[in-house]
């Protein structure tokens, strides 16, 4: 018989898995607290942008396997998707997985298992059980529990939901096999088992380890500047020994994972993870590293027109979650007195930027500023940059394409 799954949290990850369930026959009621977002996916749309997404819905509404609701309903399995983002302190803000899980504790029957999916800090899973157990009278191995850590990457959501590698980590042997058996139903690659509390880590030490190899190319940035050389043809050069894989250097980290994760693990233990801090540290200083670079160059124009091009947190994403662009943007606008074009194009407007099209931003520019490594940005005929002076985060000039 096929599972009946109750997801909680509809968002980049929750939506997603909701829907490649529904489209491998299981019976999924996805739980969301924003009313807009419940009414969408009822009407069979996503509501934030992700290649093929929109089709999954639909599809899964239309046989009416997957449907969205306010509140959580019994089920075999439930998924915790909701977001555990940072509070003021640097520290995990986990009052929606507490919350989550208050709301499906009176759905809970023996035989359930509980998925943790949200990135959270170790010992979690453990929470949550006791949590269950407390407020129902079921303490494992009455109902299982574990933590199976989301690692797709925004705009290859749903291949990396199916075959990206899992972690299955229970809180006690039965679980972890419980899991793996629910995982493999729908996951192509290979699933590792492990306990709750190792699959919790390893999902922080990889976005931590990713934070701290970018913060390596982002000093090597500033490092070869002063220099005078060139940081691409430098990690280029680099990256040629057989041990050496050096990150791009870009105008700062963006996204919701990677600068938020590594705190995670700072906070877990503060005296033991300085390289972790240093690696945050450094890439929080990148932008306005760059916003000062382009303000003294600024300074060479009566009046600069300086094209900023690229909005996004990464390339070919509409997606603007924590974007260093953003950043650099804001501070130059507060720093030139001149203008500041904008062009992002993958996205048709935004509320507070308007938008100017690529060939007009570069035909009035002074200065362009390469912020994002979007594809339109490599197929820029060098032509069209002659006589500007031109300040490349991300490596453009490098990475060009034959228009
Ligand atoms: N970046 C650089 N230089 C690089 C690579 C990336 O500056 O060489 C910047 C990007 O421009 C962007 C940020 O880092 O601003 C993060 O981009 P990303 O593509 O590296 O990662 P995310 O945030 O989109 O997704 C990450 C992934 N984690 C790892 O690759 C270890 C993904 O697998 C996780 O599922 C996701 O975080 C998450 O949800 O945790």
């Amino acid at each position: 018989m096929k599972e009946r799954v109750c997801v909680v949290g509809l968002g980049y990850i929750g939506l997603p898995t909701a829907a490649v369930l529904a489209a491998r026959g299981m019976t999924v009621h996805g739980v969301e607290v924003n009313p807009t977002v419940v009414e969408s996916i009822n009407s069979g749309k996503a509501h934030f942008a992700e290649p093929d997404l929109d089709m999954l819905v639909q599809a899964g509404t239309q046989t009416g396997r997957l449907t969205a609701h306010p509140e959580p309903a019994p089920a075999d399995v439930f998924i915790i998707c909701v977001p555990t983002p940072l509070n003021a302190e640097h520290s995990p803000d986990m009052s929606y997985v507490h919350q989550a899980t208050d709301a499906i504790c009176p759905h809970i029957r023996e035989g359930n298992l509980v998925i943790l999916e949200s990135t959270s800090p170790p010992g979690t899973t453990d929470w949550i059980a006791g949590r269950v157990a407390e407020r129902t009278g079921l303490r494992p191995p009455a109902v299982m529990f574990g933590h199976a850590p989301e690692r797709v990457l925004p705009g290859r959501i749903l291949h990396e939901v199916v075959d990206n590698d899992r972690i299955v980590g229970g809180i006690d042997d039965q679980s972890t096999e419980r899991m793996a058996e629910f995982y493999g139903t729908f996951a192509r690659g290979t699933i590792h088992r492990t306990n709750a509390r190792t699959a919790e880590t390893t999902k922080l030490v990889e976005n931590a380890y990713r934070d701290v190899n970018i913060a390596f190319a982002n000093e090597l940035s500033r490092l070869t500047e002063s220099l005078d050389l060139d940081v691409w043809d430098v990690i280029e050069m680099a990256n040629r020994h057989p041990r050496v894989n050096i990150l791009s250097p870009g105008p700062g980290v963006g996204g919701h994972c990677i600068p938020v994760d590594p705190w995670f693990l700072v906070s877990a233990d503060p005296s033991n993870t300085s390289l972790i801090q240093q690696a945050r540290h450094i890439n929080l200083e990148k932008p306005e590293w760059v916003i000062g670079r382009v303000a003294q160059l600024a300074d060479r124009f009566k009046t600069p027109r300086i094209a900023c091009l690229g909005l996004s947190y990464k390339p070919d994403v509409e997606d603007l979650r924590e974007s260093a662009s953003i950043e650099v943007i804001e501070g130059l606008r507060r720093r030139v007195d001149g203008e500041v074009m904008v062009v992002e194009p993958n996205l048709p407007h935004h509320p507070d930027y308007e938008l100017v099209d690529l060939e007009t931003a570069l035909r009035r520019a002074d200065i362009v500023v390469f912020l994002v490594a979007h594809t339109p940005f490599k197929r820029i005929p060098i032509a069209m940059l002659e006589q500007r002076v031109v300040v490349d985060t991300c490596g453009i000039l490098r990475r060009r394409i034959a228009p």
